[in-house]
Parts: structure tokens; C-alpha cells; sequence
């Protein structure tokens, strides 16, 4: 549905309207008392939430392509049924289908002027994927107030088991990669895609990034938080119904490379993600849904 439409059914004046971009995708814009945010149709994928008088809490890349089917560089791409490439398809979309497929709104519900909650679907139908052909639909939500809160359900629609990976890769806008410190992940065993996939304990607490960083804890369920010392600013990342936390900055080699980041912008993000990988992706029984959520919370750095 083109914006019009949505804003005929959905808008609401002066805090949701929904917009045509000069390159063809239609997003949503969302403004509170203080609270902003951007979601856009392709793919569910929220851009940006800023809180009262804060710096935007999410990174999106000024280099971004904002085109159809292209996978916008930032905010948070639901990645779902595979994470990274696929292994049965070398010729399948990195990170599956659903970060560039066409999500309906399904529902807006307004908490007056503090929150508004989004919720969007995607069906096999919607995909036709040749990579994953089961029959599925997958809710996400996202709830957009002083605390984000972002929750995905998948429901397999077959009588069978399905095995899907998912994840919510969220990129945190940061002062400067430099001052990132990442807690809540000491003593879990990650995998390192920088070592060719070795399998270690992190030893360092809290993990800072001084290097290409592309670390996968497969099961981790703590809340994981990022002090960044540059802004004084804490954010907590709280999670539920997912096992597994990656960490990535590909630093200055890749990151500068990186036609849709570049550098600087390769320093001011940091992704810290939440999902099901790898050993701990999802295996649904028939007629049956799972559900992930992430919250998301700032603050100011705790006194020590
Ligand atoms: O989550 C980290 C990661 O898997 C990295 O390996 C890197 O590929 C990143 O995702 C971004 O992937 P993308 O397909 O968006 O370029």
C-alpha cells in the first residue's frame, strides 16, 4: 500500500505519517512528545528513534542506498529464516529474505503522545522464496517510546518442524567506536568470524573494539549494555526468547570499503544483536509460534 493509502487508514495527525521517498519506498514517521522515529515498509526496518532531547539512539549510514530490494545500511534489518549466507545456497540473499521484502502494516495503537506500537506481517506468500519454501508468518512489532520495544513471532503454518534462524541487528549510533565498552557477555563462548569461525570464551569484561569485530555468542541471555563514554550515555539491551548476542564493527579496512558506510561512519555504529544462530536456531514444531523480544533502554553511564 502506497502512503496515501496508509495514511487514509492508519495516519494519525501530528504523530504518525507515512511518506513516498524519491526513490520509490514509503516510510513511516513517527512523532511523539519527544520521542521520533522512522520505520519503512521494505523490510519493517526501523531507521531511527530519538527520546527527548537525545542524540538519535540508532546509527543509519549517511551512505545508505534507500532503494527497492536493497538492504538499507542501519537501524535494525530483521534478519530472518538465515543468518549470514545461506549454506545450502550460495546464490540466496545474505541474511535471508525479510530485511527487503514488503512487510504489511498490519495495526498502529497510540498510547496518547508517550508511545505508539507498529505491528507488520510477512507471509510466505509475500516472498515466494525459493530458498525456504515453508509456509510461515512472522509478526514484528516495534513500540516506539521512551524505551524501544521490538518483538518478532514466527508461526509455522505446517504440520512439520521448520528450522529458521533469526535476528534483530541493531546498530547503536556511538561517539566513536573508541569509546564503546560492551557488557554482559564475559565468560560466553563466541564464535569469530575474523578467525575463520574459532570457538573461544570472551576473557575481557567488559568487550571493547579495537579491531574488525564480528563476534557471535551463541548462548548468551543476559542483558547486554554499551557505555559510551563520549556522550555519557548507557543502553541497555534487554532480550527475551533469544539465545544468542553478535557484536560487529568491521573497523577501518572493511568499513571504509563499505560503499553503503565509508569512513567516518564506520566509527560512529557499533551492532550489538539479538537473535537465534547458528547452533540455537529456532526449530519450531507444526502449527506452533516463537517469539523474540528486545528491549531497549539510555541513560546516563552509572556512578561506579
Ligand atoms: O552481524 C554481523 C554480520 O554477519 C557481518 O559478518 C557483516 O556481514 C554484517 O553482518 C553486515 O552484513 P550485510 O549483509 O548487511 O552487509
Amino acid at each position: 500500500m502506497r502512503a496515501a493509502g496508509l495514511n487514509a487508514e492508519f495516519g494519525i495527525a501530528g504523530s504518525l505519517d507515512f511518506r513516498e521517498t524519491e526513490h520509490g519506498l514509503v516510510k513511516a514517521v513517527i512523532s511523539l512528545d519527544g520521542v521520533g522515529g522512522e520505520i519503512y515498509l521494505q523490510g519493517a526496518q526501523l531507521t531511527a528513534w530519538q527520546r527527548p532531547g537525545g542524540r538519535p539512539v540508532l546509527f543509519t549510514s549517511p551512505n545508505s542506498a534507500f532503494t527497492p530490494g536493497r538492504a538499507i545500511r542501519g537501524g535494525v534489518p530483521i534478519i530472518f529464516p538465515w543468518f549470514g549466507p545461506n549454506a545450502s545456497a550460495p546464490e540466496a540473499p545474505q541474511h535471508g529474505f525479510a530485511r527487503t521484502a514488503p512487510w504489511r502494516l498490519a495495526g498502529v495503537e497510540a498510547a496518547g503522545r508517550e508511545a505508539l506500537t507498529m505491528t507488520f506481517r510477512l507471509e510466505d506468500g509475500d516472498v515466494a522464496s525459493p530458498f525456504w519454501p515453508e509456509k510461515f508468518r512472522a509478526s514484528y512489532s516495534v513500540r516506539l517510546g521512551r524505551t524501544l520495544a521490538l518483538r518478532l513471532a514466527v508461526q509455522n503454518l505446517t504440520r512439520r518442524e521448520i528450522r529458521f534462524e533469526e535476528a534483530l541487528h541493531t546498530y547503536f549510533a556511538v561517539s566513536d567506536i573508541a569509546n564503546v565498552a560492551i557488557s554482559g557477555l564475559a565468560g560466553a563462548t563466541f564464535v569469530d568470524k575474523t578467525q575463520a569461525g574459532a570457538r573461544q570464551p570472551l576473557t575481557a569484561d567488559p568487550l571493547t573494539i579495537t579491531a574488525e569485530t564480528d563476534s557471535v555468542f551463541l548462548d548468551t541471555h543476559r542483558e547486554c549494555a554499551i557505555a559510551d563514554r563520549g556522550w555519557d550515555r548507557h543502553t541497555t539491551i534487554a532480550k527475551d526468547g533469544a539465545a544468542s548476542t553478535v557484536v560487529w564493527n568491521p573497523w577501518a579496512g572493511k568499513g571504509a570499503a563499505m560503499a553503503d558506510l565509508g569512513d567516518p561512519a564506520w566509527r560512529h555504529m557499533v551492532c550489538v544483536e539479538t537473535g537465534n544462530i547458528a547452533d540455537k536456531a529456532v526449530r519450531l514444531a507444526g502449527d506452533s509460534e516463537h517469539a523474540m523480544t528486545t528491549t531497549i533502554s539510555v541513560g546516563a553511564i552509572p556512578a561506579p
